[in-house]
């Protein structure tokens, strides 16, 4: 037994797209369940926490402006090695190199922007997760 918890969101593209339930209705068919959801709009200061590891990169400033721009779902799923399961569905970060089967390859779109509009974020790692989930649901 493996039972993790990730934080998934569905970001402002995909709440904006009426993608949520879609989403949602993937991560509950592959077996993972939902133990936390809230739907924020969510501040620059928690997001710059969330994404501390990218600050300074070209594309920092344009995501948090992105993240930041309307509502966004937050979610924590628990199953059976979640983490590593929800990043699969995801697929590739890069919406036009993300497999078909995938979140982000069906249903992501490369709008040309520098911010890629990849629907979804998922923890990489155990302590992202709970880091992350910290973040988000203290
Ligand atoms: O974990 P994941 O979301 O797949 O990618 P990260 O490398 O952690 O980047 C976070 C977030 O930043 C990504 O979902 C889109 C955006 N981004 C970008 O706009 N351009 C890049 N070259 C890399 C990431
Ligand atoms: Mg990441």
């Amino acid at each position: 037994e493996q039972i993790e918890r990730t934080l998934v969101i569905v970001k402002p593209d995909g709440y904006r797209r009426g993608l949520t339930g879609e989403v949602l209705r993937r991560i509950e068919a592959k077996g993972y369940t939902l133990a936390s959801l809230q739907v924020m709009t969510p501040d620059r200061e928690r997001l710059a926490q969330h994404y501390a590891e990218h600050e300074g990169k070209p594309f920092y400033e344009p995501l948090v402006d992105f993240m930041s721009s309307g509502p966004a779902t937050f979610v924590v799923v628990e199953g059976q090695r979640c983490i590593e399961g929800f990043r699969i569905l995801a697929g590739a970060t890069d919406p036009t190199a993300a497999l078909p089967g995938t979140i982000r390859g069906d249903l992501g779109r490369d709008w040309g922007k520098k911010v890629q509009e990849n629907i979804v974020h998922g923890s990489d790692s155990p302590e992202s997760a709970e880091r992350e989930i910290g973040i988000w649901f203290a």
